[in-house]
């Protein structure tokens, strides 16, 4: 369980650590890798969401899945890329949260996950929480926790000299 008063101030508005699906990279199933290549090295990010065309979140599409493909055939031309689509190499959702206040599960996944895709109760991809956008939180957390509490520590048996 998260302390009342942490969630609360990492809580407050929370549409504004969700980066919103208009501002977020994507690729479509039906694209193929050399689209999605070109995609992942404009954007810099080393990992999107691949999305239906009705916005349905579909998987997961890492650089590395379309670098190894790209490698896979000794002298490949990026052209080959062309002969394969996401939906062959891409990765499905493991975690994702429907819930953006939903802040326990949200730190617990953001441990091991850059980014969190947030979807309706559709699965229609809505946005994504990344670890940055937390970390921004944790961080205001940390200067701002005695402005609102008082925070005193507990008594604790000191060892005895
Ligand atoms: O192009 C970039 N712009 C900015 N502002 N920061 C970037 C960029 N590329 C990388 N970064 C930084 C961020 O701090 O490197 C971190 C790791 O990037 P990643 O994982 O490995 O591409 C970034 O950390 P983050 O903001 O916490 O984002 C975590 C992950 O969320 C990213 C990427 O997979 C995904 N992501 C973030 N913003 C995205 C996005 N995917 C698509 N579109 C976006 N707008």
């Amino acid at each position: 369980m998260i302390d009342a008063a942490v969630e609360q101030l990492l809580r407050q508005d929370p549409k504004s650590y969700v980066i919103p699906a208009e501002v977020v990279a994507n690729v479509t199933a039906t694209n193929t890798l050399e689209h999605a290549l070109m995609v992942l090295s404009k954007v810099g990010y080393t990992r999107i969401p691949v999305l239906a065309p009705d916005d349905h979140l579909q998987g997961l599409l890492a650089l590395s899945d379309v670098t190894d493909n790209l490698l896979r055939v000794p002298g490949a031309a990026v052209e080959n890329l062309n002969q394969i689509l996401v939906s062959d190499v891409m990765r499905p959702v493991t975690h994702w949260v429907d819930d953006p206040t939903k802040l326990e599960k949200i730190l617990n996944l953001l441990v091991d996950e850059p980014f969190l895709p947030l979807v309706d109760d559709q699965m229609v991809f809505q946005g994504i929480i990344t670890r940055r956008e937390i970390l921004k939180r944790v961080n205001y957390l940390a200067h701002n926790l005695n402005r609102q509490y008082t925070v005193t520590p507990k008594m604790v048996d000191t060892p005895a000299n």
